[in-house]
């Protein structure tokens, strides 16, 4: 087989690559170890920022994401028994879009059977070769059968645990990181939303987020033990943990209902440079990690997916590798922000085996700037609504 860009992984990143690519003419194929079903079945992100939301409108991919996603022109910050409201629009003229990224997986799927477009599913033992030399390919396993992709690009958007960032080249490479000692358990919730905006709780027994993914579900989520299992929480002891977290002095409670689905997640962040070599670059969570608190994984897959395209675009059209060089330069500049800023909102409200009681003192001080100060209520917006 031959294609122009050969893409491993059908993320967000991925399959939003593959389909600009297809709308400047360029052609791709997408090779993905899950099924279809399994891809468009996994929970994971729910916040999309305005920009995020332009990229897949402009692409004739947001239809849906318009009708059934919710508008979000604030969040609040609760603590103390008390909650706050930051007003996102009103301090920066833009909001978020709560829409589930498996929603806008179906989505791209959709644009890309739709266009004809190759994506196979359930492929094993994918192997890079070539990537320093302008013929690269990839070999991999499809129905039982060896297979070979012979290609101009290829493209890493398979996640932190795939298999292109480990064929990078060593020589040169830097990696950031940061893990915290802590995970989010998340759950799924038959109830109607228990608030219009999500909440963001601190609380002496640890951090708890209130989110929704559609007028019948919630998503819950609470800080917890990494290493803690499932099966140890109880649908009454997960109501009773959330209850004490959210607990507020206004009467309001969070909605109960039947918990369908319950995770636990890990936290860290995580930075790979450089995100390109030769013919083989990285875009998502492939090349980087943030802790979900500042829901910017996803919006940030979709900023380094379209920059790709731009240099594709560009090397295809006139035949320059000008903006293809710069790639890595020019998104670390938004992945760091967003690094910096995920790890600031984690600092903030989460609970830290190590805190002396000075600094549990210091993290309620900042808390109360942030609610109280425009000024860093600005600053927490902008970053938030990813005006940056
Ligand atoms: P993905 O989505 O991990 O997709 C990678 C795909 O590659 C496949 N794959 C392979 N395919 C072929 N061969 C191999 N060897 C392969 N190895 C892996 C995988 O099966 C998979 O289908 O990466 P991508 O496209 O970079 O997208 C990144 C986002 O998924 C991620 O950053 C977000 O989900 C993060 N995130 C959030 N982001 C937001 O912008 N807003 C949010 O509100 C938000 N909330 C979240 C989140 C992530 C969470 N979890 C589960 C970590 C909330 C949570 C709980
Ligand atoms: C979610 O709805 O899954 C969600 C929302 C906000 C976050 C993280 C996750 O910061």
């Amino acid at each position: 087989m031959r294609t122009q860009v050969a893409i491993i992984g059908a993320g967000p990143a991925g399959l939003l690559l593959s389909h600009l690519l297809h709308l400047n003419g360029i052609e791709s194929i997408v090779l993905e170890s899950r099924s279809q079903a399994d891809i468009e079945a996994t929970i994971r992100a729910g916040v999309l920022e305005q920009g995020t939301m332009d990229i897949l409108n402009n692409a004739g991919v947001g239809a849906r994401m318009q009708a059934e996603g919710a508008l979000h022109h604030g969040i609040e910050l609760a603590f103390g028994g008390r909650r706050h409201r930051i007003d996102l629009t009103e301090l920066t003229g833009k909001s978020i879009t709560v829409y589930p990224q498996h929603e806008v997986i179906k989505d791209l799927v959709a644009a890309r059977l739709a266009a004809q477009g190759e994506l196979l599913f359930e492929v094993s033992a994918v192997e890079l070769h070539g990537v320093d030399t302008t013929t690269p390919s990839v070999s991999f396993t499809h129905r039982g059968e060896a297979a070979r992709i012979e290609a101009d690009f290829v493209i890493g958007c398979d996640g932190y645990h795939g298999v292109t960032r480990p064929a990078m080249p060593g020589q040169g490479r830097q990696d950031y990181q940061r893990t915290y000692g802590f995970g989010w358990f998340g759950i799924l919730v038959e109830s109607a939303p228990s608030s219009d905006e999500l909440i963001y709780a601190r609380h002496e027994r640890g951090f708890a987020l209130v989110s929704t993914r559609t007028p019948t579900v919630q998503r819950l989520y609470f800080q917890c033990d990494p290493a803690d299992h499932v099966d140890n929480w109880s649908d009454d002891r997960i109501w009773a943990e959330l209850h004490a977290r959210l607990e507020n002095n206004d009467g309001w409670r969070v909605n109960e209902g039947r918990i369908f689905q319950k995770n636990i997640i890990g936290m860290r962040s995580f930075v790979s440079t450089p995100m390109q070599s030769g013919r083989l670059f990285l875009a998502g969570d492939a090349a980087h990690i943030v802790p979900p608190t500042g829901a910017k994984g996803m919006n940030l897959a979709v900023s380094d997916v379209q920059l790709l395209a731009q240099g594709l675009e560009q090397f295809y059209r006139q035949g320059s590798e000008e903006r293809l060089q710069g790639y890595t330069a020019a998104a670390l500049k938004r992945i760091w922000r967003a690094e910096y800023f995920s790890w600031w909102m984690t600092s903030l409200l989460h609970t830290f085996a190590d805190a002396t009681p000075f600094k549990r003192e210091v993290q309620r001080a900042e808390l109360e700037c942030v609610v109280s100060s425009r000024a860093m209520a600005t600053a927490l917006a902008e970053n938030y609504v990813g005006a940056f």
